[in-house]
């Protein structure tokens, strides 16, 4: 089974839209290509990426408030083998921030700023193709909700520390020596759409929709889409946001991996595109909430819990 690849240098639009929209509906993750992001962006911010997580325990702890995580997801006893740092993607928020990340305050939050740049364009992108794809009115009618000055949208930079089994861990019974950790367990994102770049070292795995865990290959200089919960709502369930998880198996090398999650601003009325509603044959399928009440939601749940099911219409 192939992850598709979309080519944003494609001229036929129609058939490019048609694209986007077909892997949206039967896989939720695809490879975007010929991105327009340039290879300097993107290994800036992983350079930053790295001199952060080398630092020593106590200074990375006063980078906590803002954004550092070890080990413990969210707020409910979730863990995974991983470092990261969360925050948001306002710039202001980023310059402040940066003093207690960096020693070199403006060359990091450059760098952040200018990756996040390029992923929210690959972002609007994608989400303008969709509304094409789908026959929406309103051409940007999803790219505006994470273009808003008072969009929540998040960067996150996770850090899976280099894994090997030793002689003594391996199980005599196992066909090779690959250990399996888990790294981030198995959740859908709950944002709209989530831009995702890791390194060249694998684990990312994702389900089809029959449940069926598939790996996603490292492609370094290019990006994955991975369709979010609320575009699962606005397009009234045509397309579902795809389940995936970070295995570590062994590897001498770490995984990187940089994730913009594009969000609408807190107020946004979380509901179905009017185009993806047709009564009695095509009802709506979620009562309306607002992204707000969504995040409330989310942060009272475990990772892997279907967040949705509370605001589906039965
Ligand atoms: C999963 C996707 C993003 O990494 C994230 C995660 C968030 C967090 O790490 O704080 C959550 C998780 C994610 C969904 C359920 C809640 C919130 C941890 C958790 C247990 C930043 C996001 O937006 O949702």
């Amino acid at each position: 089974m192939e992850i598709p690849t979309i080519d944003l240098s494609m001229e036929n639009r129609t058939e490019l839209s048609k694209q986007v929209v077909k892997a949206c509906e039967e896989f939720g993750i695809f490879k975007v290509v010929n991105h327009n992001v340039s290879r300097e962006v993107i290994s800036r911010i992983e350079e930053e990426g790295t001199e952060f997580f080398a630092k020593s325990n106590s200074e990375k702890q006063q980078a906590k408030p803002f954004g550092y995580g070890c080990k413990n997801i969210g707020t409910n006893g979730d863990v995974g083998e991983l470092e990261y740092l969360l925050f948001p993607t306002n710039p202001q928020f980023i310059s402040e921030s940066s003093k207690s990340i960096s020693n070199h305050p403006n060359k990091f939050s450059g760098a952040i700023n200018n990756y996040i740049k390029g992923a929210k364009g690959v972002a609007c992108k994608i989400l303008d193709l969709v509304v094409e794809g789908l026959g929406v009115q309103d051409k940007f009618a999803l790219s505006k909700l994470i273009k808003d000055v008072e969009s929540d949208s998040l960067l996150r930079i996770n850090h899976y520390p280099p894994s090997m089994t030793t002689d003594s861990e391996m199980d005599p019974c196992a066909t090779g020596n690959t250990n399996n950790t888990i790294g981030f367990g198995e959740h859908s994102d709950p944002q709209i759409l989530t831009i995702m770049r890791f390194n060249d070292v694998a684990g990312l795995q994702a389900t089809t929709h029959d449940g069926i865990w598939f790996t996603v290959p490292p492609d370094p200089h290019n990006f994955y889409v991975i369709v979010g919960d609320a575009l699962q709502v606005f397009s009234n369930e045509r397309f579902t946001s795809v389940r995936h998880r970070v295995l570590i198996t062994d590897s001498l090398k770490a995984r990187t991996s940089i994730m913009y999650f594009g969000a609408p601003s807190l107020n946004c009325l979380i509901t179905p595109l009017p185009e993806m509603v047709k009564p009695p044959q095509n009802p709506s399928r979620y009562k309306p909430f607002t992204w707000e009440d969504y995040k409330k939601a989310m942060y009272s749940c475990r990772l892997g819990d279907s967040r949705l099911d509370p605001f589906k219409v039965h």
